[in-house]
Protein backbone atom coordinates (compact mmCIF):
# COMPACT_ATOMS: atom_id res chain seq x y z
CA UNK A 1 0.00 0.00 0.00
CA UNK A 2 1.14 3.81 -0.40
CA UNK A 3 1.04 6.66 1.28
CA UNK A 4 0.07 10.07 -0.27
CA UNK A 5 1.82 13.34 1.52
CA UNK A 6 2.47 16.93 1.09
CA UNK A 7 4.60 19.43 3.33
CA UNK A 8 1.82 21.75 1.94
CA UNK A 9 -0.07 20.87 4.73
CA UNK A 10 2.31 23.00 7.18
CA UNK A 11 1.11 26.11 5.50
CA UNK A 12 -1.74 25.71 8.08
CA UNK A 13 -0.31 26.23 11.15
CA UNK A 14 -0.02 28.60 14.02
CA UNK A 15 -4.00 28.94 15.16
CA UNK A 16 -5.69 28.33 17.82
CA UNK A 17 -9.27 27.41 18.73
CA UNK A 18 -11.71 28.87 21.36
CA UNK A 19 -12.64 26.38 23.77
CA UNK A 20 -14.09 28.19 26.90
CA UNK A 21 -14.57 31.28 25.85
CA UNK A 22 -10.24 31.48 25.75
CA UNK A 23 -8.50 30.88 23.17
CA UNK A 24 -6.33 27.79 23.09
CA UNK A 25 -3.27 26.85 21.54
CA UNK A 26 -4.40 24.47 18.49
CA UNK A 27 -4.77 20.56 19.00
CA UNK A 28 -5.33 20.18 14.81
CA UNK A 29 -1.26 20.60 14.49
CA UNK A 30 1.39 19.78 11.84
CA UNK A 31 3.39 17.19 13.70
CA UNK A 32 -0.05 14.96 13.55
CA UNK A 33 0.92 14.38 9.74
CA UNK A 34 4.73 14.55 10.09
CA UNK A 35 4.09 11.34 12.82
CA UNK A 36 1.73 9.19 10.53
CA UNK A 37 4.28 9.86 7.71
CA UNK A 38 7.40 8.62 10.06
CA UNK A 39 5.05 5.96 10.96
CA UNK A 40 3.88 4.57 8.07
CA UNK A 41 8.07 4.84 6.31
CA UNK A 42 8.89 3.02 9.40
CA UNK A 43 6.70 0.43 9.03
CA UNK A 44 7.87 0.09 5.52
CA UNK A 45 4.15 -0.79 3.87
CA UNK A 46 4.97 1.09 0.67
CA UNK A 47 6.12 4.47 -0.84
CA UNK A 48 5.12 7.84 0.69
CA UNK A 49 4.06 9.46 -2.85
CA UNK A 50 3.84 13.64 -3.61
CA UNK A 51 0.14 14.47 -4.75
CA UNK A 52 -0.75 14.99 -8.47
CA UNK A 53 -2.37 18.30 -9.32
CA UNK A 54 -5.99 17.11 -9.93
CA UNK A 55 -7.26 20.84 -10.20
CA UNK A 56 -10.44 22.63 -8.87
CA UNK A 57 -13.10 19.86 -10.60
CA UNK A 58 -13.23 16.97 -8.78
CA UNK A 59 -13.27 19.33 -5.44
CA UNK A 60 -16.04 21.31 -6.84
CA UNK A 61 -18.35 18.04 -7.50
CA UNK A 62 -18.91 17.97 -3.59
CA UNK A 63 -18.16 21.28 -2.42
CA UNK A 64 -20.34 24.67 -3.09
CA UNK A 65 -18.70 27.03 -5.79
CA UNK A 66 -19.21 30.61 -3.62
CA UNK A 67 -17.80 28.65 -0.49
CA UNK A 68 -15.03 26.90 -2.69
CA UNK A 69 -14.21 31.05 -3.68
CA UNK A 70 -14.62 31.89 0.09
CA UNK A 71 -11.80 29.95 1.64
CA UNK A 72 -9.66 30.58 -1.73
CA UNK A 73 -9.63 34.74 -0.83
CA UNK A 74 -10.87 34.88 2.40
CA UNK A 75 -7.16 35.30 4.25
CA UNK A 76 -6.73 38.01 1.73
CA UNK A 77 -9.72 40.01 2.44
CA UNK A 78 -9.39 39.25 5.65
CA UNK A 79 -5.92 40.74 6.33
CA UNK A 80 -7.48 43.43 4.34
CA UNK A 81 -8.90 45.17 6.69
CA UNK A 82 -5.45 45.34 8.82
CA UNK A 83 -5.70 41.84 10.84
CA UNK A 84 -2.10 40.27 11.35
CA UNK A 85 -4.25 37.38 13.77
CA UNK A 86 -5.88 34.66 12.05
CA UNK A 87 -9.46 34.95 10.82
CA UNK A 88 -11.82 32.64 12.95
CA UNK A 89 -15.19 31.41 11.61
CA UNK A 90 -18.11 32.31 13.48
CA UNK A 91 -17.73 34.97 14.70
CA UNK A 92 -20.76 36.50 13.81
CA UNK A 93 -23.79 33.95 12.92
CA UNK A 94 -27.49 35.00 12.82
CA UNK A 95 -28.55 32.81 15.59
CA UNK A 96 -31.59 31.61 13.34
CA UNK A 97 -30.85 29.03 11.84
CA UNK A 98 -28.54 29.15 8.14
CA UNK A 99 -28.38 32.44 7.32
CA UNK A 100 -30.34 33.49 4.04
CA UNK A 101 -28.08 35.90 2.18
CA UNK A 102 -24.56 35.89 1.97
CA UNK A 103 -22.96 39.15 3.46
CA UNK A 104 -20.23 41.03 1.03
CA UNK A 105 -18.30 41.69 4.30
CA UNK A 106 -15.60 39.23 5.35
CA UNK A 107 -16.92 38.92 8.96
CA UNK A 108 -20.15 38.41 7.68
CA UNK A 109 -18.96 35.82 5.50
CA UNK A 110 -16.77 34.01 7.97
CA UNK A 111 -19.71 33.29 9.59
CA UNK A 112 -22.52 32.62 7.04
CA UNK A 113 -19.31 29.98 5.75
CA UNK A 114 -18.98 27.97 9.23
CA UNK A 115 -21.05 25.60 11.36
CA UNK A 116 -18.62 26.59 14.35
CA UNK A 117 -16.05 28.22 15.88
CA UNK A 118 -12.99 25.67 14.91
CA UNK A 119 -11.83 26.95 12.16
CA UNK A 120 -8.98 29.35 11.87
CA UNK A 121 -8.14 30.76 8.49
CA UNK A 122 -4.37 31.73 8.30
CA UNK A 123 -1.98 32.77 5.28
CA UNK A 124 -1.66 29.07 4.20
CA UNK A 125 -5.07 27.73 4.96
CA UNK A 126 -6.30 27.59 1.18
CA UNK A 127 -3.19 25.81 0.08
CA UNK A 128 -2.86 23.40 2.98
CA UNK A 129 -6.87 22.47 2.49
CA UNK A 130 -6.08 22.21 -1.55
CA UNK A 131 -3.73 19.95 -1.07
CA UNK A 132 -4.63 17.72 1.66
CA UNK A 133 -7.74 17.02 -0.74
CA UNK A 134 -4.97 16.81 -3.91
CA UNK A 135 -3.54 13.89 -1.53
CA UNK A 136 -7.13 12.01 -1.33
CA UNK A 137 -7.83 12.47 -4.89
CA UNK A 138 -4.14 10.97 -5.74
CA UNK A 139 -4.66 8.08 -3.44
CA UNK A 140 -8.30 7.56 -5.08
CA UNK A 141 -6.59 7.23 -8.41
CA UNK A 142 -4.57 4.46 -6.93
CA UNK A 143 -7.38 2.94 -6.52
CA UNK A 144 -9.22 3.15 -9.56
CA UNK A 145 -6.00 2.17 -11.32
CA UNK A 146 -6.79 -0.99 -9.59
CA UNK A 147 -4.77 -1.10 -6.19
CA UNK A 148 -6.51 -2.88 -3.72
CA UNK A 149 -5.59 -0.24 -1.06
CA UNK A 150 -3.87 3.20 -0.30
CA UNK A 151 -3.58 6.02 2.22
CA UNK A 152 -3.84 9.52 1.94
CA UNK A 153 -2.19 11.31 5.09
CA UNK A 154 -4.64 14.61 5.05
CA UNK A 155 -4.43 17.77 7.25
CA UNK A 156 -6.36 19.23 7.36
CA UNK A 157 -8.90 16.61 8.09
CA UNK A 158 -12.38 17.07 6.03
CA UNK A 159 -15.48 14.98 8.00
CA UNK A 160 -16.74 18.01 9.59
CA UNK A 161 -16.91 20.11 6.23
CA UNK A 162 -20.49 20.53 4.35
CA UNK A 163 -21.07 21.14 0.81
CA UNK A 164 -20.84 24.86 1.93
CA UNK A 165 -19.12 25.66 5.36
CA UNK A 166 -16.15 24.60 7.60
CA UNK A 167 -16.12 23.36 10.97
CA UNK A 168 -14.20 21.44 13.46
CA UNK A 169 -10.92 21.92 11.93
CA UNK A 170 -12.06 20.95 8.48
CA UNK A 171 -12.51 22.82 5.29
CA UNK A 172 -12.77 20.47 2.58
CA UNK A 173 -13.99 16.71 3.07
CA UNK A 174 -11.50 14.75 1.68
CA UNK A 175 -13.46 11.50 2.41
CA UNK A 176 -16.23 12.71 0.91
CA UNK A 177 -14.11 14.21 -2.35
CA UNK A 178 -12.72 10.80 -2.83
CA UNK A 179 -16.24 8.81 -2.36
CA UNK A 180 -17.22 11.08 -5.19
CA UNK A 181 -14.50 10.42 -7.69
CA UNK A 182 -14.52 6.62 -6.60
CA UNK A 183 -18.02 6.86 -7.83
CA UNK A 184 -16.28 6.95 -11.41
CA UNK A 185 -15.78 3.15 -11.31
CA UNK A 186 -17.81 2.12 -8.77
CA UNK A 187 -21.49 2.13 -8.42
CA UNK A 188 -21.84 2.03 -5.00
CA UNK A 189 -19.26 3.54 -2.33
CA UNK A 190 -19.37 2.83 1.34
CA UNK A 191 -17.48 5.33 3.67
CA UNK A 192 -17.03 4.05 6.94
CA UNK A 193 -16.24 6.73 9.73
CA UNK A 194 -14.06 5.61 12.96
CA UNK A 195 -12.81 8.88 13.85
CA UNK A 196 -14.47 9.68 17.49
CA UNK A 197 -15.92 12.49 16.27
CA UNK A 198 -19.26 12.05 13.74
CA UNK A 199 -18.87 12.65 10.34
CA UNK A 200 -21.47 15.42 10.62
CA UNK A 201 -20.47 17.43 7.21
CA UNK A 202 -19.93 13.84 5.29
CA UNK A 203 -23.51 12.58 6.85
CA UNK A 204 -24.91 15.98 5.18
CA UNK A 205 -22.98 15.64 1.73
CA UNK A 206 -24.61 12.02 1.53
CA UNK A 207 -27.98 12.72 3.06
CA UNK A 208 -30.64 12.19 0.23
CA UNK A 209 -28.08 9.53 -2.27
CA UNK A 210 -28.13 5.83 -2.57
CA UNK A 211 -25.02 5.66 -4.37
CA UNK A 212 -22.96 6.35 -1.14
CA UNK A 213 -23.21 4.26 1.94
CA UNK A 214 -22.01 6.54 4.84
CA UNK A 215 -21.67 4.66 8.34
CA UNK A 216 -20.15 6.33 11.76
CA UNK A 217 -19.16 5.35 15.18
CA UNK A 218 -18.96 7.92 17.28
CA UNK A 219 -19.27 10.12 20.85
CA UNK A 220 -22.47 10.18 21.49
CA UNK A 221 -23.92 13.57 20.63
CA UNK A 222 -25.88 14.81 23.46
CA UNK A 223 -22.18 14.70 25.11
CA UNK A 224 -20.14 15.25 22.91
CA UNK A 225 -18.75 17.74 19.60
CA UNK A 226 -20.56 18.24 17.38
CA UNK A 227 -23.14 18.14 19.33
CA UNK A 228 -26.37 18.45 16.81
CA UNK A 229 -25.94 15.15 14.26
CA UNK A 230 -24.71 11.64 14.85
CA UNK A 231 -27.90 10.38 16.99
CA UNK A 232 -29.17 6.71 15.64
CA UNK A 233 -32.47 7.71 14.23
CA UNK A 234 -30.65 10.12 11.20
CA UNK A 235 -31.04 7.39 8.80
CA UNK A 236 -30.75 9.98 5.77
CA UNK A 237 -33.54 11.22 3.92
CA UNK A 238 -35.54 11.07 0.71
CA UNK A 239 -33.73 8.66 -2.17
CA UNK A 240 -31.00 8.22 0.77
CA UNK A 241 -33.12 6.82 3.16
CA UNK A 242 -31.40 3.77 4.89
CA UNK A 243 -27.92 4.74 3.24
CA UNK A 244 -27.03 6.51 6.48
CA UNK A 245 -25.87 4.79 9.51
CA UNK A 246 -24.92 5.93 12.89
CA UNK A 247 -23.92 4.38 15.74
CA UNK A 248 -23.01 6.94 18.70
CA UNK A 249 -21.61 5.34 21.92
CA UNK A 250 -21.10 6.18 25.62
CA UNK A 251 -18.20 7.91 27.17
CA UNK A 252 -15.71 5.48 28.34
CA UNK A 253 -16.34 2.73 25.43
CA UNK A 254 -13.62 0.27 25.34
CA UNK A 255 -12.87 -2.13 22.62
CA UNK A 256 -15.53 -4.91 22.89
CA UNK A 257 -18.33 -2.62 22.64
CA UNK A 258 -16.59 -0.13 20.28
CA UNK A 259 -15.74 -3.40 17.90
CA UNK A 260 -18.81 -4.86 17.99
CA UNK A 261 -20.35 -1.69 17.34
CA UNK A 262 -18.10 -2.04 13.86
CA UNK A 263 -19.13 -5.31 13.56
CA UNK A 264 -22.32 -3.75 12.57
CA UNK A 265 -20.98 -1.04 10.31
CA UNK A 266 -19.31 -3.91 8.38
CA UNK A 267 -22.28 -5.62 8.15
CA UNK A 268 -24.31 -2.79 6.56
CA UNK A 269 -21.71 -2.17 4.49
CA UNK A 270 -21.70 -5.58 2.67
CA UNK A 271 -25.19 -5.39 3.07
CA UNK A 272 -25.61 -2.49 0.93
CA UNK A 273 -23.37 -3.83 -1.51
CA UNK A 274 -20.34 -1.91 -1.77
CA UNK A 275 -17.99 -1.78 -4.24
CA UNK A 276 -15.33 0.56 -2.65
CA UNK A 277 -14.79 1.74 0.76
CA UNK A 278 -13.51 4.80 2.37
CA UNK A 279 -12.65 4.33 6.10
CA UNK A 280 -12.05 8.01 7.60
CA UNK A 281 -9.38 7.31 9.89
CA UNK A 282 -9.53 8.98 13.12
CA UNK A 283 -7.68 8.21 15.71
CA UNK A 284 -9.11 10.07 18.53
CA UNK A 285 -10.74 6.85 20.50
CA UNK A 286 -7.40 6.22 21.92
CA UNK A 287 -7.58 6.49 25.50
CA UNK A 288 -4.81 9.18 25.95
CA UNK A 289 -6.50 11.41 23.22
CA UNK A 290 -6.88 15.26 24.96
CA UNK A 291 -9.87 15.57 23.50
CA UNK A 292 -11.55 12.66 23.76
CA UNK A 293 -13.49 9.91 26.05
CA UNK A 294 -13.30 6.80 24.65
CA UNK A 295 -10.78 4.07 26.13
CA UNK A 296 -8.84 2.28 23.29
CA UNK A 297 -5.86 1.34 23.38
CA UNK A 298 -2.62 0.93 21.19
CA UNK A 299 -2.94 -2.71 20.61
CA UNK A 300 -6.65 -2.15 19.57
CA UNK A 301 -5.60 -0.09 16.87
CA UNK A 302 -4.28 -3.59 14.75
CA UNK A 303 -7.55 -5.44 15.37
CA UNK A 304 -9.18 -2.92 13.88
CA UNK A 305 -7.25 -3.42 10.81
CA UNK A 306 -7.99 -6.94 10.97
CA UNK A 307 -11.81 -6.32 11.23
CA UNK A 308 -11.81 -3.84 7.79
CA UNK A 309 -10.34 -6.94 5.71
CA UNK A 310 -13.39 -8.49 5.65
CA UNK A 311 -14.65 -6.09 3.71
CA UNK A 312 -12.80 -7.62 0.64
CA UNK A 313 -13.26 -4.68 -1.58
CA UNK A 314 -10.54 -2.27 -2.55
CA UNK A 315 -10.06 0.63 0.60
CA UNK A 316 -8.75 4.01 0.50
CA UNK A 317 -7.47 5.56 4.30
CA UNK A 318 -8.19 9.51 4.55
CA UNK A 319 -6.71 10.26 7.50
CA UNK A 320 -9.14 12.64 9.87
CA UNK A 321 -8.07 13.30 13.64
CA UNK A 322 -6.09 12.16 16.38
CA UNK A 323 -4.24 14.44 18.69
CA UNK A 324 -2.00 12.79 20.93
CA UNK A 325 0.56 13.62 19.11
CA UNK A 326 3.38 10.80 20.62
CA UNK A 327 1.01 7.95 19.96
CA UNK A 328 -0.71 9.36 16.71
CA UNK A 329 1.33 7.82 13.79
CA UNK A 330 1.63 4.58 15.52
CA UNK A 331 -2.04 4.19 15.97
CA UNK A 332 -2.85 4.95 12.60
CA UNK A 333 -0.37 3.23 10.95
CA UNK A 334 -1.53 -0.27 13.49
CA UNK A 335 -4.81 0.27 11.88
CA UNK A 336 -2.74 -0.09 8.61
CA UNK A 337 -0.51 -2.59 9.52
CA UNK A 338 -3.73 -5.06 10.67
CA UNK A 339 -5.10 -4.67 7.09
CA UNK A 340 -2.03 -5.67 4.95
CA UNK A 341 -0.49 -8.34 7.47
CA UNK A 342 -3.27 -9.82 9.58
C1 LIG B 1 -12.15 17.15 14.57
B1 LIG B 1 -12.00 15.68 14.21
C2 LIG B 1 -12.57 20.18 22.72
C3 LIG B 1 -13.32 20.93 21.64
C4 LIG B 1 -13.15 20.25 20.32
C5 LIG B 1 -13.78 20.45 17.93
C6 LIG B 1 -13.37 19.04 17.70
C7 LIG B 1 -13.11 18.77 16.24
C8 LIG B 1 -12.60 17.38 15.99
N1 LIG B 1 -12.94 20.59 24.05
N2 LIG B 1 -13.94 20.86 19.30
O1 LIG B 1 -13.20 14.97 14.12
O2 LIG B 1 -11.06 14.93 14.96
ZN1 LIG C 1 -12.34 13.57 15.67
Amino acid sequence: MDAWFTEHHQAHHGHGELIGGRLVSGFESPVRAERVRAAFEAAALGAVRSPADHGLSPILDVHDAGYVGFLQRAWRDWQALGHQHPALGMIWHAGLGRPRVLPRHIEGQLGFYSLDAGCAIVAGTWEAAYWSAQCALSATQAILQGAGSALAICRPPGHHATADAMGGYCYLNNAAIAAQALRARFARVGIVDVDYHHGNGTQAIFWRRDDVFFTSLHADPHDDYPYFSGHADERGDGPGTGHTLNLPLPAGTQAPAWLAALEQALDATVQRGCEAVVVSLGVDTFERDPISKFKLTGDDYLEIGRRLRRLVVPMLFVFEGGYATDEVGANAVSVLVGYERG
